[in-house]
């Protein structure tokens, strides 16, 4: 073949390449190491001598247009590819941003932080412990022996090894006796578990403990913190009430309940129609507690009580069920 109709033929291959990719292929083909027109070169030996520089000439030329022309195409692809996704990825800077959704705190969280801020205030401890518990601090040392009929009050889950999953934080107050010398004022926030489950109740939930241990503490001392406790928490001056009642590890022991604060007492669904939600239980130390932590009776005295820092959320924010706070449904959850 001629040089001129190899040239002719490259030219075109270079007009109708589309892309830089496709270019290349062209590039190789003509004027790789066996391209074409490198060939043409090499087939110079077999001419005659005298024939060689003109015909090498030409091969050269050839070689250089071609050449030219793939660069030349090369720019031109490459603009017109730049045009392109000028054109085709306009960002409009004036359109409104994505919304970000940031999270929030769980209404049982927030509440329980309210909780805390208020007796924090007071000059109360927040002290944790573990959710798994021995029978021992879980029962026995609250005046709870095995086979005492009040350990039916508690439906307990029991592990394979003999612990349990504790059914009140009081083990966590137990455990501050054990290594506290009075005065002790603490509050023992965290998951207890209970082996049942309703609309009033989730066999997971969230207690809050108190515990006062000091010289002289009476019952008036707790009358007047569980009374400021509940007006602070509602932020209102609503009723409390102290009903008497039981529990093994305080005597005297009582329930308190509050003014329904929405109906402010007139009855609604939240309080049952009765103008009152039990919000607590709470009493004296029972001696035989305080003896086997190692605390002195005959020295110290001291009140405790506890409450489910869930029910405290549904009333305050008007939820009538416990079992919604733990769905995980954002529509609910985003709410508060
Ligand atoms: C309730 C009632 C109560 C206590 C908890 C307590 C703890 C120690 C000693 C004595 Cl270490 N008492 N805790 C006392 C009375 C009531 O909770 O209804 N909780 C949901």
């Amino acid at each position: 073949m001629d040089v001129d109709d190899i040239r002719a033929e490259a030219l075109g291959a270079v007009d109708s390449a589309s892309d830089p990719a496709t270019l290349d292929h062209v590039r190789v083909r003509y004027l790789g190491r066996n391209g074409r027109l490198t060939l043409l070169v090499r087939s110079l030996r077999s001419l005659d001598p005298s024939e060689r520089p003109a015909a090498g000439a030409r091969i050269n030329t050839a070689k250089e247009t071609v050449s030219q022309a793939i660069d030349a195409r090369l720019q031109a692809l490459t603009t017109e590819q730049l045009a392109r996704a000028l054109d085709e990825e306009v960002v409009d800077v004036t359109l409104p941003g994505r919304r970000q959704s940031p999270g929030s705190l769980h209404p049982v969280t927030q509440t329980l932080r309210r909780i805390e801020d208020i007796f924090l205030g007071a000059g109360y401890e927040v002290v944790t412990g573990p959710e798994i518990e021995d029978d021992y601090h879980n029962f026995e040392a609250l005046n709870l022996p095995e086979h005492h009929p009040a350990r039916t009050m508690w439906d307990t889950f029991y592990l394979e090894d003999g612990h349990l999953l504790r059914t009140h934080t009081s083990p966590v107050q137990v455990r501050v006796m054990e290594r506290t010398r009075p005065p002790i004022r603490i509050i023992c926030p965290g998951r207890v578990f209970r082996r049942e489950s309703d609309l009033t109740h989730t066999s997971m939930f969230h207690q809050v403990e108190g515990l006062v241990v000091d010289e002289g503490i009476s019952f008036t001392d707790l009358k007047g913190t569980v009374v400021e406790f509940v007006r602070r928490f509602y932020d209102k001056d609503v009723g409390v009430r102290f009903r008497p009642s039981y529990f093994p590890f305080t005597e005297p022991s009582a329930e308190v309940d509050a003014q329904c604060v929405h109906c402010e007492g007139a009855g609604c669904r939240v309080c049952s129609f009765t103008g009152w939600v039990e919000v607590m239980g709470c009493g004296m130390v029972h001696p035989n507690v305080l003896e086997m932590s190692g605390i002195d009776p005959e020295r110290y005295t001291g009140f405790a009580f506890g409450f489910g820092a869930d029910r405290l959320a549904a009333f305050y924010f008007g939820v009538d069920d416990l079992r919604l706070f733990f769905d995980n449904d954002v529509r609910f959850l985003s709410q508060f």
